[in-house]
């Protein structure tokens, strides 16, 4: 299905009145708001395919109803999203449980929503029906060469997949680890890992960059062979200007400062991109913000003081995804949610003022640096987000608009209750 434009316009007429009184009322006190309202709506996070149907825990899945069966309908309901919030405007793949069977025909279908292909993803997590040679001990860490070939040569096709809808990055994350002390010889792993990403990156586009995404932990793992983002940041100086470090929130350990990470990542230019979601023990997929809301600020605090630092621009230097799975709420509603949540928090981190934060630090004036920050936390930006989207043609509240046209609903009708979306 798609949303018409009356719908989304009859649904702002009936919010106009209270949001004019709510933007007023907080643009009065920001001056640059019209400087931070064209930030946001140049600001797009793509949605990964696997997020759009249930993903379940490793105890059992309770399936959604109305789920995407088809590349097809996941780009739709990327599509819906994108119409409600207009800040969701691409769609990452993951192969092989998103190959397209006709790229143009799917290049097109995306384009009809105004989607653009993020980075392509690869699994070598698992196997394949087809494949020869088993990923149970890993891919391109493995001790046979011949599995390291079998993992770097589907890298390489998932690379062509991508150019062939326009795609500019791959990422790469590894289950790659060991399950008990002395399984593994952990150099050996790394530099079979880094040769096998050597290969891999000598068929990377000049244009594309390679995303090396790191994990502390599994359950059942000893040990993960890209483990943090000191190893990730490793393999990435040495394969070189293409190949960069990707945070996903929930790949570190209890208590990590992410932000400072972030920081140093960009200072030495190779933050790539980044994976939003949220948790409370470990990597809980849950909805951005949705427990450490003053965390998500505090890391776009570092992102947009680093990034402007570099002179890059905020919607394009990076790759901005979602990384969650959903479990009890619907998925759609909880991206609705997911990309709210980072508005509002790029919003906050738009307010700070840096030149007294800058003043307060040279004085060791802790309690200004502290209030600073929290005078930006504790501004109620959604007003700036909703007029950000208003602007766009999108609706005042996507959430709302969403549940009183009964999309889901229309989904279902066209869908069924049963469907699996492909990967899940
Ligand atoms: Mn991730």
């Amino acid at each position: 299905m798609r949303l018409e434009k009356e719908q989304i316009e009859q649904h702002n007429k009936q919010l106009a009145a209270k949001h004019q009184r709510a933007f007023d009322y907080i643009a009065a006190d920001v001056p640059q708001v019209e400087e931070i309202l064209k930030k946001l709506q140049a600001f797009q996070i793509a949605i990964p395919s696997w997020a759009l149907g249930t993903g379940g825990t490793r105890f059992g899945r309770f399936s959604g109803k109305g789920e995407p069966g088809n590349l097809e309908q996941k780009i739709e309901d990327v599509g819906l999203l994108h119409a409600l919030n207009r800040s969701s405007g691409a769609i990452s793949l993951h192969i092989p449980w998103d190959i397209p069977k006709d790229a143009e025909k799917i290049k097109a279908l995306a384009a009809s929503y105004d989607l653009q292909f993020d980075a392509v993803n690869s699994n070598t997590f698992q196997d394949q029906a087809e494949q020869e040679h088993s990923y149970k001990f890993g891919s391109l860490h493995h001790v046979d060469p011949k599995v390291r070939q079998q993992a770097v040569q589907h890298n390489i096709d998932v690379i062509n997949h991508g150019i062939a809808l326009g795609s500019k990055a791959l990422t790469v994350w590894l289950a790659d680890g060991s399950s008990f002390p002395g399984q593994l010889n952990f150099r050996e792993a790394f530099q079979n890992t880094l040769e096998s990403l050597k290969e891999i990156y000598k068929h990377l586009p000049e244009d594309w960059k390679l995303f090396v995404e790191y994990k502390a932990f599994e359950p059942f793992f000893y040990s993960m062979t890209i483990g943090d983002w000191g190893q990730s940041l490793l393999l990435a100086s040495k394969l070189g200007d293409k190949a960069y470090t990707l945070v996903d929130l929930g790949h570190h350990l209890p208590n990590a400062n992410i932000e400072q990470i972030v920081s140093l990542l960009l200072m030495e230019g190779k933050l790539g991109g980044f994976h939003f979601n949220d948790s409370k023990y470990a990597d809980d997929d849950l909805t951005a913000g949705a427990i450490k809301p003053y965390q998500l600020f505090l890391i776009f605090n570092e992102l947009v003081e680093g990034m402007d630092a570099r002179g890059m621009d905020h919607a394009t230097g990076l790759g901005w995804m979602i990384d969650a799975s959903h479990n009890l709420k619907d998925p759609l509603v909880d991206l609705l949610q997911s990309v709210e949540a980072i508005m509002i928090a790029y919003a906050q981190a738009l307010l700070v003022d840096r030149k007294a934060l800058k003043e307060a630090q040279s004085q060791n004036n802790i309690v200004a640096a502290q209030q600073i920050l929290q005078d930006a936390f504790r501004t109620d930006v959604r007003a700036i987000v909703a007029e950000a989207r208003l602007r766009d043609g999108a609706a005042l509240d996507p959430i709302a608009l969403f549940n009183s046209l009964a999309i889901r609903e229309a989904l279902i009708a066209e869908r069924g209750n049963n469907t699996v979306a492909t990967g899940l």
